[in-house]
């Protein structure tokens, strides 16, 4: 039996991108698995995985920490539906993780942190007040947001150009259906949904459209999930 250790905010909210990349990828798998929250400030959950982050697996014994690892360790132990499919897939899969990190998520955290932090859970406030205050170099994240939706907004979606122009040529970033590229890119979308009622996305946008149909994945898993 799979556990899935993942963050939790205030009300049940799952934002962690890592963690919806885990979730997708257990989904596509068909694995059954058990859910475990886990808050910022419970890292004791996780420290069996020497982990300070999430997501983590525990299959049976087995832990596995990182959501990279957590999708070659899937495809290595249950190889019927790859996530990764060939060496090509693999190295492809790579480059959109590092893109997404990167590119994507870091272009995200400024235009949501006033919202993100409003929802954290109480007893995990000052945690990220320190944490994500030090990173920013400010704790009037409020503030913050609002200044960086002044351009940031135009500068993300500009960033996703990429993205968008495989999209208009395919169904899925990974071809006619979806596999581990789309799971990556979709997971970090969770995050400002879950947690933002900032629209990211304008409706014709093919990145609007592929983002829906990735909603729709897995009898509308992540159409479910609790949103902001
Ligand atoms: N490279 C890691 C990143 C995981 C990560 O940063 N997870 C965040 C949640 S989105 C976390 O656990 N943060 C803990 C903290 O900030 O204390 C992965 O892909 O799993």
């Amino acid at each position: 039996m799979i556990t899935l250790y993942d963050l939790a905010f205030e009300d049940d909210r799952r934002p962690s991108p890592f963690c919806w990349r885990a979730k997708f990828a257990l989904a596509h798998k068909g694995l059954d698995y058990t859910n475990v929250p886990m808050g910022f400030t419970e890292k004791e959950k996780i420290a069996f995985a020497d982990s300070k982050t999430v997501p983590v697996i525990k299959d049976g014994e087995k832990p596995v920490k990182d959501s990279w690892a957590i999708a070659v360790y899937l495809d290595d132990m249950y190889p019927e539906k790859l996530l990764l499919k060939s060496e090509m897939g693999r190295s492809y899969a790579r480059f959109i993780n590092g893109w997404t990190d990167t590119v994507v998520n870091a272009g995200i955290f400024p235009l949501i942190i006033g919202d993100l932090y409003d929802r954290v859970r109480p007893e995990d406030k000052d945690y990220i007040a320190q944490s994500r205050g030090a990173r920013l170099g400010t704790t009037d994240f409020a503030s913050y947001q609002t200044q960086a939706r002044e351009k940031g907004l135009t500068a993300f979606r500009a960033a996703l150009e990429p993205a968008r122009r495989a999209l208009r040529e395919q169904k899925f970033l990974s071809g006619a259906e979806a596999a581990y590229p789309d799971y990556i890119l979709a997971g970090t979308f969770m995050w400002p949904r879950t947690v933002s009622p900032l629209e990211l996305l304008e409706k014709d946008d093919p990145v609007y459209s592929w983002r829906e149909r990735m909603l729709d994945l897995f009898d509308g898993m992540a159409r479910k999930a609790k949103g902001a």
